[in-house]
């Protein structure tokens, strides 16, 4: 049944952009959900190229490989600094017992989760890779709570398009809803079997091993649901696009 609408709208898709030019074809790939956010960045058609092809040919629910763990990498690169932010340093030096990750937007229970809070929900385990745009890769131990787990107590609204992961740095992005409810998607508080150390993204980070390593922010604060990213910082979905890398980074 999913394969033939896929191609159903594969060839509706084409056809209309082949018959009609192209701006009927953006408005049919746009009712499927087959715009990225950056769509208007400078690499433009190639991204909603790139976004609509995986999203019509891949399994919404595909998953990334996962490994043994005697294929756990000897090192563990960083990517960045710990965040300079004073409510961060003051919350680390706390041992993160006054964090709280606030959950709220489209959402039908509004809520905030502490440390302990998140740890008592089911638990997922994940040994995957994570692979950097600047070259370097490893694989690692993950354990956390699905996200789908905290979308399902918070109840998403159906109008809701992505989710928005705010972190005490810079490093803002988003996930379609795809990605969101994907059963990989963690939300991150340990590493091989430690707590997950400060540089890595203590307390709480993102793991989303379908996408490159920016995708997946540390230092969590804030998970908002929205139907639209046009409001947020440039309007393009994440930082990335803002410094030159696109916002679906799907491998
Ligand atoms: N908040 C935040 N999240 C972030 C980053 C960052 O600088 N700040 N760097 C990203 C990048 S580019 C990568 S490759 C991975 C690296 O994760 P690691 O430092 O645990 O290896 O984190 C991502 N998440
Ligand atoms: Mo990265």
């Amino acid at each position: 049944m999913r394969v033939s609408r896929r191609k159903l709208m594969t060839t509706g898709v084409a056809a209309a952009a082949g018959a009609c030019g192209l701006g009927v074809a953006a408005r049919l790939a746009d009712r499927y959900g087959l715009i990225p956010p950056d769509h208007a960045g400078i690499y433009g058609a190639g991204e909603t190229l790139t976004y609509a092809a995986q999203r019509l040919l891949m399994a919404h629910h595909s998953l990334a490989r996962e490994f043994d763990r005697s294929e756990i990498s000897k090192v563990f690169p960083v990517n960045g600094e710990v965040p300079e932010n004073e409510t961060y340093q003051r919350l680390s030096a706390g041992g993160f017992a006054d964090w709280r990750l606030a959950v709220d937007g489209l959402v039908a229970r509004p809520a905030s989760f502490s440390l302990t809070e998140l740890k008592r929900l089911p638990a997922r385990t994940q040994i995957t890779h994570q692979a950097c745009e600047e070259g370097w890769s490893f694989i690692a131990e993950w354990t956390g709570v699905p996200l789908s787990s905290v979308l399902n107590l918070v109840g998403v609204d159906p109008k809701a398009k992505y989710v928005v992961f705010f972190p005490f740095d810079e490093s803002w992005d988003s996930l379609d809803m795809s990605d969101a409810w994907h059963p990989q998607t963690l939300l991150a508080y340990a590493m091989n079997a430690q707590e997950l150390p400060a540089p890595h993204g203590a307390p709480v980070r993102l793991r989303v091993p379908r996408q490159l390593g920016y995708k997946s922010v540390k230092y969590l604060s804030r998970i908002t649901v929205t139907d639209t990213l046009k409001n947020i910082g440039n309007g393009l979905g994440s930082i990335s696009p803002e410094i030159g890398y696109s916002w679906y980074a799907g491998i």
